[in-house]
């Protein structure tokens, strides 16, 4: 794929993130793989992730930036986003963890960008009372005080609190913890992470190097985030060995710039606040972010950039577990396929040499056709024989429904006993695969009574068909005396017996029983139709067979198929695949389309 232009790449963004939204959402992985659930939750957050960030932050680039302030249970999140704003907005304790709800402050200015579900749609909203100029006394009660609810209970909330002492063009939003034992928090701190403009990582002198937070922040780096540290509590000398450590840590995760504010270990005031004038140089580097128009949209951009960097990196994640997902699903397919595919080989076998003559089928047509004598009539004298064979026939009419009912059953019982066969052997070779057994568990056992109903419906509607055909060849040969004289029936059971004996060369004195009998029938047939009409009835008997068989064996797999439909509805690898590719392409490292920009 050639890299687009640049005015392209401008037209082409947002189509193609609706394709990767498409081709996203078209993903259930429903297979019981081990990468399967990996798959179906990593196609969960790259969903978020558009749906939260990148979507909304290309269509307005201009929004105020969402600083998230993330960090361990207890670091001093809250503590932190109250002196930033310089009142207790935020609940801080004692209890691990105490921030449950995500709280975001923006300048008042800002609300309308808060308002309507651009930032994290995925959330609800309940706004909060603000103050009103930054005059007024602190918030008493750092509760939520709830003034309108605009979600429902199940969902998850974001409060919004409008906060004078924020600058406008930037959000503070106080986050959930990353690592406390509350699921739900380190879930939706994920999320929220996502949807970050900048992180604030808030962390302790004594917690600087956990491992949980240290995942995000080497993602943070990987997303070229832009990240700023802040060191809380730090006791008293000992600030330059952490901040040494702590940078040396950052370099090897690509956050070798990012800013480290380091916060002594100092007492709360009253409501907990620290002192505003430990937070200033933090105050200070966001009030410069937010004034700088340009120089914000550059910071959304390049987080845009990241994230749909990381997008892309995760389709081809989840490309590698649809693919791994469809290997599995084409051998299984290819399982029944060939299971059914031999069944029909083998019942065509059945039909061609001879066997279904034998025994009662035999016996029957015998006694249709009469005596060994009438047999040798017919072939010595063929002119002779089509009288006699009238004659005999209109003489003792021997009832051809028996014959016809021996064919049929000894049909059926070919036809039942291969679809057996497949249904055993698909589901033998499904049952070594744990994606295979996982599908079987839906489906229902072998029907032997439902199949044979369904085969032997099939197989009379074959004989009505071979007698309308009869009686339509009849019809235009006008024959019709001489076939009525034979009965339709009658020689309808003759093309029967000879369609399932007359490919196999059975001539001269290499004639069994059953080829005897077919000669005999064809014999018969040719007397009424001549020889190219009985070929030609012959194969399109045997046509019609074998589409009803393999109609019938069709229908017998469509459980197995049905079972794997979900998996064909799925996108392919290779789309995922190549939307990444092109998410890649869209946006070359320092350049950027443009979309929404300015808008
Ligand atoms: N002395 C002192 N105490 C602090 C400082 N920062 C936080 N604390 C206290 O540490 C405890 C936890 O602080 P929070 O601000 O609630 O921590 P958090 O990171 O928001 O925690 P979660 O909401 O559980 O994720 C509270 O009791 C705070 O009063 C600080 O700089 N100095
Ligand atoms: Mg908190």
């Amino acid at each position: 794929m050639s890299a687009p232009s640049p005015a392209g790449d401008a037209r082409a963004l947002p189509p193609l993130l609706r394709d990767v939204n498409g081709a996203l959402e078209n993903l259930a992985f429903p297979l019981a793989l081990p990468s399967s659930a990996d798959a179906r939750a990593a196609t969960k957050s790259a969903r978020a992730q558009l749906d939260d960030y990148i979507l909304p932050r290309l269509a307005s680039l201009d929004a105020p930036l969402v600083a998230v302030v993330g960090g361990s249970t207890g670091a001093g999140k809250s503590t932190l986003v109250n002196a930033l704003v310089g009142r207790p907005v935020s609940a801080t304790g004692a209890v691990r963890p105490t921030t449950r709800q995500p709280l975001l402050l923006h300048h008042p200015d800002d609300a309308a960008w808060f308002d309507d579900a651009r930032v994290l749609p995925s959330l609800g909203r309940v706004r909060l009372a603000g103050d009103d100029g930054g005059g007024g006394p602190p918030t008493s009660s750092p509760a939520p005080v709830q003034h309108h609810a605009t979600t429902d209970p199940g969902k998850d909330t974001l409060l919004l609190r409008p906060t004078s002492t924020l600058p406008v063009g930037l959000a503070l939003l106080d986050a959930p913890d990353v690592d406390s034992i509350a699921d739900e928090n380190r879930r939706l701190a994920g999320q929220l992470l996502a949807a970050a403009d900048l992180w604030l990582f808030v962390t302790t002198a004594n917690r600087y190097a956990d491992a949980v937070p240290w995942k995000l922040l080497a993602e943070a780096g990987r997303r070229d985030v832009l990240v700023a540290i802040v060191l809380d509590r730090v006791p008293p000398g000992v600030e330059e060995e952490i901040r040494s450590d702590l940078m040396t840590l950052l370099s090897a995760q690509n956050l070798g710039h990012a800013p480290i504010f380091v916060i002594p270990e100092l007492p709360l005031g009253s409501a907990r606040m620290l002192p505003a004038d430990a937070v200033e140089p933090i105050t200070r580097w966001l009030h410069a972010l937010a004034v700088d128009a340009e120089g914000r949209r550059d910071i959304a951009r390049r987080t845009v950039q990241g994230a749909m960097r990381a997008l892309a990196g995760r389709m081809d994640g989840i490309a590698e577990a649809a693919s791994q997902e469809q290997a599995i699903g084409d051998e299984l397919r290819a399982a029944a396929d060939g299971a059914y595919r031999e069944a029909l080989r083998s019942v065509l076998a059945a039909t061609e040499d001879g066997r279904l003559l034998r025994g009662e089928v035999l016996a029957r047509w015998q006694d249709f056709v009469g005596t060994g004598e009438f047999m040798r009539g017919l072939e010595s004298r063929i002119g002779r024989a089509r009288d006699r064979v009238s004659a005999f026939f209109t003489g003792r009419p021997a009832p051809a429904a028996t014959v016809a009912d021996a064919i049929g059953s000894g049909l059926q019982t070919v036809v039942v006993e291969q679809a057996a066969r497949a249904d055993e052997s698909t589901r033998r070779r499904w049952r070594a695969d744990a994606a295979g057994r996982s599908l079987l568990e839906g489906l229902a056992p072998w029907q032997a009574d439902e199949v044979s109903a369904d085969v032997a419906r099939e197989i009379r509607a074959w004989q009505e068909d071979l007698l309308l055909l009869v009686q339509a060849e009849g019809a235009d040969k006008r024959f019709t005396a001489r076939m009525l004289s034979f009965g339709v029936n009658g020689i309808a059971v003759a093309l029967m017996v000879v369609v399932f004996a007359s490919t196999g060369g059975l001539t001269g004195g290499e004639i069994g029983i059953a080829g005897a009998s077919a000669v005999a029938g064809q014999k018969l047939l040719e007397a009424v139709f001549g020889d190219d009409a009985v070929r030609r009835l012959t194969a399109t008997a045997r046509e019609d067979l074998s589409t009803r068989v393999e109609g019938l064996f069709r229908q017998e797999r469509e459980h197995f198929d049905r079972s794997l439909e979900p998996l064909a509805r799925q996108t392919p690898a290779e789309t995922l695949r190549v939307l990444a590719s092109r998410l890649r392409t869209a946006l070359p490292p320092g350049r950027f389309p443009g979309t929404g920009d300015g808008a």
